[in-house]
């Protein structure tokens, strides 16, 4: 998986020269620049390519980085090829290459997506209503999946907590539990006994009210492709990957904390927090580094994926709301795995 073919900056370079277009010639700014040094080759590094103020230690702030090509830390976006092309949707194959060219037969529109249990305002949404109603922003956001390898992603998408406000959870509601569509038929890893289906997956209502959780509907500045779970997917970055359920059609505000897919496969393995957590180890491998695709070498596993004091994007300078860790303080975050 370490073979990334040059192939890759074509359509990477065709994403940021659009971009540049859209955001007018001179009104690049910071973005731009960055953009420069991620495609030139240099890596990211830590931060070498900043100015030289002196700023370069610190995480540029997340507002600065809307319409960047790198990562607050300076990492470069992973081509669009690896993104697409290396995909964990067991309901289509365990084998990661596998996944993009079966893909294909997950039909994506018309699409609905149920919203109800614990709520004073149950609705089905039409997936085009979605956007039409709450909007799309980019996110840029590190990917890290508990199998120790991380991409870093330009998503599009919004709040989940929007979506979620109008649904006005009731007083006794405390968690969301979010499923996977259920179709053998086009997704053929369901006819396996082996795993609950359909997928789920939970968060407690204060974590999926968070700004940094987002439905995401596309990546790249192009709807998602099935292998990432089109037309609508969970993406919540300080938590591995498997927490970002793909394709979803049911959205339940419930009273407890569901059980997902993997607490079911291998309890001992998979918890309900799945906190990116690089002093908790997995049983069976280190979680303390991991492989950014692309890379040759590891690096290090930054706790909750680098996002600890991000208390939302482009806000997080402002204060409001809690930050990701302050979402977990006084917990033992090695009994709530
Ligand atoms: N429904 C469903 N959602 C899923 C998965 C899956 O197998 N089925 N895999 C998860 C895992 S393990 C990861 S790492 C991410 C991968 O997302 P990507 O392929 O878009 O990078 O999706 C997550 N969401
Ligand atoms: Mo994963």
């Amino acid at each position: 998986m370490s073979r990334i073919p040059s192939s890759e900056i074509t359509p990477l370079q065709q994403y940021l020269d659009r971009r540049r277009l859209l955001a007018g010639l001179g009104a690049v700014g910071l973005g731009g620049l960055a953009a420069a040094c991620g495609v030139s080759g240099s890596g990211g590094g830590s931060g070498s390519d900043s100015d030289a103020t002196g700023a370069a230690a610190q995480p540029t702030p997340l507002e600065l980085r809307a319409g960047s090509t790198t990562d607050e830390f300076g990492d470069a976006l992973t081509p669009l090829e690896a993104v697409t092309g290396y995909n964990n949707f067991y309901e289509f194959s365990t084998n990661k290459e596998s996944v993009a060219g079966m893909a294909g037969s997950l039909v994506t529109r018309p699409w609905t997506l149920d919203v109800g249990g614990l709520v004073a305002k149950p609705r089905t949404y039409d997936l085009d209503e979605l956007t039409q109603r709450f909007g799309s922003e980019e996110r840029i956001y590190r990917l890290r999946c508990v199998e120790g390898w991380s991409m870093v992603i330009p998503w599009q998408g919004f709040p989940l907590a929007a979506l979620l406000a109008e649904a006005q959870p009731l007083g006794k509601a405390t968690h969301v539990r979010l499923e996977t569509v259920f179709r053998p038929e086009q997704l053929p890893g369901q006819r396996s006994a082996f795993y609950s289906w359909p997928y789920v997956e939970g968060l407690r209502l204060d974590e999926a009210m968070h700004d940094l959780a987002i439905l995401s509907t596309g990546l790249y500045g192009k709807d998602l492709l099935p292998q990432n779970g089109a037309p609508l997917r969970l993406v919540v970055p300080w938590k591995y990957g498997f927490k970002s359920i793909k394709s979803i059609v049911r959205i339940d505000l419930v009273d407890e904390p569901p059980t997902s897919l993997w607490m079911n496969a291998a309890p001992g393995e998979y918890g309900f927090y799945a906190n990116v957590n690089p002093e908790v180890d997995h049983p069976r491998w280190t979680q303390a580094n991991e492989r950014r695709i692309g890379d040759l070498g590891r690096r290090r596993t930054r706790m909750f994926n680098g996002y600890a004091d991000a208390t939302g994007y482009g806000r997080q300078a402002s204060g409001r709301g809690k930050s990701v860790a302050e979402l977990y303080a006084g917990m033992d975050l090695s009994r709530n795995f």
